[in-house]
């Protein structure tokens, strides 16, 4: 019997959840990672568009905000363990409506509670950096309150995420007593390529987003914090990549493991899941 691990792939827009899910199902097409396809998968749709821009060396577009798809992929580990591996995409909008409209619709209320693992992305490069006391001084600080003394109170990105954490956590019914197990939690540092960083991932979050990290680390009894270069460069939507289009796409892409070792193999972070789960 397969186990079923449903993923909670959980990412705001842009931060890069289709062509990693691209990039990962290529891997298990041409067999070039420790997971192997055992049967047909289905629902290949939401994908098939971005791997056609891949193959031509393209980025793909931002996925519709209204789109959810789960795609179903049946698959073995290198020591025979089996699971179905439910991958979603989505428009990343959903993600931040959640918090910002603070209502959960039943859909997301069932796949957070039917979710085996959680599988965060987070762009570093992308977040907005905490401005503080440490890094202005006050008198930029009263000069920004006086301006923005009506504009609307919007919590930090950081905040935000934990927020979210919050949430989804309460929907699961998560007991918050000892630290948990279950669900699994994998943070994904996406587009690591853009940080040209030599530091280990759990460090480098540790350092950019303390709250988040400490957050995390109070609730959960191992959080993994990888980092992911699910393309290894950064591609144009229009002007194809010749490395991309002559070596084809699977050549791209490289995870760093939380003792940062380098692996060419982006399945890795699911794999490790694979192996966990008892
Ligand atoms: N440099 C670099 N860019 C990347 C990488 N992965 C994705 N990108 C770029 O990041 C942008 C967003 O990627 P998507 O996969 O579309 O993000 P998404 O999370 O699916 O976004 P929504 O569909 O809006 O929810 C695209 O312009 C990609 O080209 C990476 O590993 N490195
Ligand atoms: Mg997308």
């Amino acid at each position: 019997m397969a186990d079923q691990h449903t993923i909670l792939l959980v990412g705001e827009s842009n931060v890069g959840k289709t062509h990693y899910g691209a990039q990962f199902l290529k891997r298990l097409m041409v067999k070039a990672c420790a997971l192997q396809m055992r049967g047909a998968p289905t629902n290949l749709e939401a994908f098939t568009t971005a791997l056609g821009c891949l193959t031509e060396g393209r980025a793909t577009d931002h996925t519709p905000a209204s789109n959810y798809v789960e795609s179903v992929w049946p698959i073995r580990d290198d020591s025979g363990r089996s699971a179905d591996l439910v991958w979603p995409d989505y428009g990343g909008e959903q993600v931040r409506n959640l918090v910002t409209e603070r209502r959960i619709p039943p859909t997301w209320r069932e796949r957070t509670v039917q979710a085996t693992d959680w599988v965060v992305l987070i762009r570093l490069h992308s977040l907005r950096s905490e401005e503080d006391l440490f890094s202005r001084p006050l008198q930029t600080f009263a000069a920004v309150a006086a301006q923005n003394e009506h504009a609307a109170f919007e919590p930090s990105d950081q905040a935000r995420i934990i927020e979210l954490l919050q949430m989804l956590l309460y929907l699961a019914q998560s007991s918050l007593d000892r630290p948990l197990h279950k669900p699994r939690l994998t943070i994904l540092l996406s587009c690591w390529d853009e940080l040209r960083t030599a530091e280990l991932p759990p460090d480098l979050l540790a350092a950019r987003l303390p709250m988040f990290w400490a957050f995390v680390r109070s609730n959960w009894s191992s959080p993994s914090v990888i980092g992911l270069s699910a393309l290894e460069k950064a591609l144009s939507k229009t002007d194809p990549d010749a490395d991309y289009a002559i070596r084809g796409p699977e050549e791209f892409g490289y995870v760093i493991l939380p003792n940062g070792e380098r692996s060419n193999d982006i399945t890795l972070p699911i794999r490790r899941l694979m192996a966990e789960a008892t």
